[in-house]
């Protein structure tokens, strides 16, 4: 691969991932609404609004792989949604599609299946339950990367991503975190493995605590090495969740299940 593009550089998840992309491709283009800082050696910046479909051309143009992170991370209204994931998402497929990209990784989330209890042991074939218009966006963004790959065969891997940040904020992430270690290695995986096809992948580390099974993807060869349990000792962690019944507690999607809908814009 020669030219690969990050959408959401800026972000959270792609400005820990940026430094370990030198080894996947000779040129990363980077892509945000907001500016992911200069450019290093080996590094393109290329701004574009994902409802922008104009500007989503002009990123997509010329790269040969794309990791999908950019959009709206959390619950917000539904013209923010509309115009950042569901918009947004369809005008990186389509500029792939026209523009010969073969690869993505798509950055879903686990508020596709939030709804599901943290006692069901999940994996790729499991119902979608989601949490949140966030969540339904992301949804609705695995079946289009499932409708490319069928109709034109535009390989996706879609990982539905625990909590990706430097350490778990909270108890919940004991069983979602994922370090960002554990991430690259996916992203180098997802784009050397020969066949990669459409698979759903958990993205979460080696936690001990675990509600995710990725065996039905273990043709990709990803084995994580991070294990949440090493900041159990930190307070914020080791105090006992109060209320089992909180849906918070109960429900996998955590804070995002008992959220209340946002306002219209
Ligand atoms: P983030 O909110 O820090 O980064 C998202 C980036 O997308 C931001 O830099 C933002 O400027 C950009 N963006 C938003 N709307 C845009 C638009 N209309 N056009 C262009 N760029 C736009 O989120 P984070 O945490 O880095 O997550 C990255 C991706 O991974 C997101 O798609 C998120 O939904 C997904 N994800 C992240 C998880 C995590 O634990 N960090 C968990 C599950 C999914
Ligand atoms: C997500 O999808 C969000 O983008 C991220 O900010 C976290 O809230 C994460 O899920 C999580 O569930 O911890």
């Amino acid at each position: 691969m020669q030219r690969l593009l990050m959408t959401g550089a800026g972000g959270i998840v792609g400005s820990m991932l940026r430094p370990h992309l030198r080894s996947v491709a000779p040129i990363v283009r980077l892509s945000d609404l907001k500016d992911p800082g200069p450019a290093e050696a080996g590094e393109e910046i290329m701004p574009a609004d994902l409802a922008d479909a104009a500007a989503v051309d002009r990123a997509v143009e010329g790269c040969d792989g794309i990791i999908h992170l950019g959009g709206m991370s959390l619950e917000n209204s539904f013209e923010v949604i509309l115009d950042a994931n569901i918009r947004g998402t369809y005008h990186l497929y389509d500029a792939a599609r026209r523009f010969g990209v073969k690869r993505v990784l798509f950055a879903s989330s686990n508020h596709v299946i939030g709804f599901h209890e943290r006692e069901t042991l999940l994996d790729a074939d499991s119902p979608p339950r989601p949490d949140s218009l966030y969540g339904v966006s992301k949804g609705y963004g695995e079946l289009l990367a499932r409708y490319y790959y069928d109709k034109f065969g535009i390989e996706t891997a879609i990982v539905r991503i625990g909590s990706c940040f430097p350490e778990p904020r909270n108890r919940r992430m004991l069983a979602t975190w994922l370090s960002v270690e554990d991430m690259a290695a996916l992203v180098e995986r997802v784009f050397t493995v020969d066949r990669l096809g459409c698979p759903i992948i958990y993205g979460a580390s080696a936690n001990r605590e675990s509600w995710w099974d990725n065996r039905k993807t273990g043709y990709l060869g990803w084995v994580p090495q991070d294990n949440a349990d090493r900041f159990r000792h930190l307070p914020h962690l080791s105090t006992p969740e109060t209320d089992p019944e909180d849906p918070a507690v109960r429900y996998q999607g955590g804070a995002f299940v008992p959220a209340g809908m946002p306002d219209r814009r």
